[in-house]
């Protein structure tokens, strides 16, 4: 009973149920939103501009009885809903979908209808970059605390999908599309780790995309912000619990960095806790992820100990700021996850602070309208050359300009060819593309197995 690529009129019967949900989107969220609506008999239906969705097969199969209309939204179809479940993917500004906003139709996301189910606490976790690397760090100190915890949301599993009532705490990683369309989430913990421009694609101004990131300490019970970071600011609602960190000297409440005896450590209020020389991973900002883990777990209620643990053996994730190889003393960076201006700040100053020679940078791909003119200044200090792929890399060229040698080739394999040649022993090449990846690859992950099979393969 498809619609779209293969027409069957079953429309008809779906304008008579009075309670229709309809499904916005089948990808991963769409298909974990199908999964729970089934499990509670709610009649749905499923709509998806693409003609040819990720679960697309998966989806006939296990629903061959449920409407499914590709293509162009149908407005019959849509103007039958009682409510919208839309997948982040797809804006509220969408013309088809702001009708029925303009309509009255509830337009709620997956992590709404989580809300309404999830009885444990759930700590929320958002901001442009580092969401993945805190969400999980939160996690492994939740199961070393000893914990029944799971770990979802924008990280990859959908937050329907660990939905469990033997499960104590969720951590979960929101993008600010989730929180756009989650209204009675009461996080136990909150934080926004950071804002820099990103989906300008999607926000009119910076001020919306702070609007919808902040939208996550509503109904929170602590609040952790960034001292470092003014737009992640809570607000004054929170103060009685709010815990802030921050890479300078931490005053009550916050976690931060205490140099003594030339040594730096990660410290609470002015309690030591630790060396940051014993992080695995190196960098200012994996200094202000761990902090920020560790407000965040002292929010929860965790014991130290467990946390620190966990700092000590946690080796970072996949496509941040991973080391492929060394070869010839060159040491080869997967920075894939580097998707917008601000994680691509972040890596080149992370890694530009702590190499001895000087950095190679492969970027590029889909720019999202970013201003890409922050990354000037640490590029003029820290990178020698800089190797521009896809979309965006004669927009970034032309922001460069004659600054740093600028080189614009075509394929990744190219791209690791140029800068094997400009690499001299003591350099680092860095994949970090500031961009999103969908113009040569399926995702970010994608592009970083990619690189790093070339690399290795080199
Ligand atoms: N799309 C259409 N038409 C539709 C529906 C979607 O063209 O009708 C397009 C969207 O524009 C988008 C793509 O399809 O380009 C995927 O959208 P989706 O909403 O179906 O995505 P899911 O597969 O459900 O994955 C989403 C998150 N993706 C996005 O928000 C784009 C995943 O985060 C997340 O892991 C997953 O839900 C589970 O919660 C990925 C991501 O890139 C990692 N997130 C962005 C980010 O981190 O910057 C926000």
């Amino acid at each position: 009973m498809w619609i779209g690529n293969i027409k069957i009129a079953l429309t008809e019967n779906i304008s008579m149920t009075k309670d229709l949900y309809i499904i916005i989107g089948l990808g991963t969220t769409g298909f974990s939103c199908a999964e729970y609506l089934r499990a509670r008999d709610i009649p749905f239906a499923v709509m998806d501009t693409r003609t040819n969705p990720p679960h697309l097969t998966q989806f006939k199969e296990r629903y061959p009885d449920v409407v499914l209309s590709l293509g162009e939204f149908d407005d019959t179809l849509l103007s039958s809903a009682s409510k919208l479940i839309i997948s982040p993917g797809l804006s509220l500004k969408h013309p088809a979908i702001a009708k029925q906003i303009a309509r009255g139709v509830p337009v709620i996301g997956d992590i709404e209808l989580f809300a309404r189910d999830v009885t444990s606490p759930v700590i929320a976790i958002t901001g442009t970059n580092a969401k993945s690397t805190v969400t999980t760090l939160v996690y492994e100190m939740a199961k070393t605390a000893g914990i029944n915890a799971k770990v979802g949301g924008n990280l990859g599993v959908p937050a329907l999908e660990l939905l469990d009532k033997n499960v104590e705490l969720f951590v979960l990683e929101l993008s600010s599309f989730q929180l756009e369309t989650t209204h009675t989430l009461k996080p136990s913990v909150a934080t926004v780790l950071n804002v820099t421009p990103d989906h300008m694609d999607r926000y009119n101004t910076f001020a919306e995309y702070c609007f919808a990131k902040k939208h996550v300490y509503s109904n929170c019970h602590v609040a952790v912000c960034n001292r470092d970071d003014p737009f992640t600011d809570c607000g004054d609602e929170f103060t009685k619990q709010k815990l802030q960190f921050t890479l300078d000297v931490p005053k009550e409440k916050e976690f931060g960095l205490i140099e003594k005896n030339k040594e730096t450590y990660l410290a609470f209020e002015n309690q030591i806790l630790m060396p940051v020389n014993e992080l695995p991973i190196l960098g200012r900002h994996y200094q202000a992820n761990a902090l920020a883990a560790l407000a965040i777990g002292h929010g929860q209620g965790f014991p130290l100990k467990p946390m620190l643990q966990t700092l000590v053996q946690f080796k970072g994730l996949p496509h941040r700021c991973q080391l492929v190889r060394e070869r010839n003393g060159v040491l080869w960076y997967n920075d894939s996850k580097g998707t917008n201006v601000g994680a691509t700040l972040a890596a080149i100053e992370g890694l530009g602070n702590v190499i001895k020679g000087k950095l190679i940078l492969i970027a590029g791909g889909v720019g999202k309208n970013a201003d890409f003119s922050p990354l000037i200044l640490p590029i003029e200090k820290y990178v020698k050359t800089v190797v521009l792929i896809g979309e965006a890399a004669p927009v970034i060229a032309n922001v460069l300009g004659d600054r740093v040698e600028v080189i614009i080739t075509k394929t990744m394999d190219e791209a690791v060819f140029i800068a094997d040649k400009v690499a001299d022993s003591g350099d680092s090449v860095l994949l970090s593309p500031a961009c999103a990846s969908l113009d040569m690859f399926d995702n970010f992950e994608h592009r970083g197995r990619v690189f790093s099979e070339i690399v290795k393969g080199m």
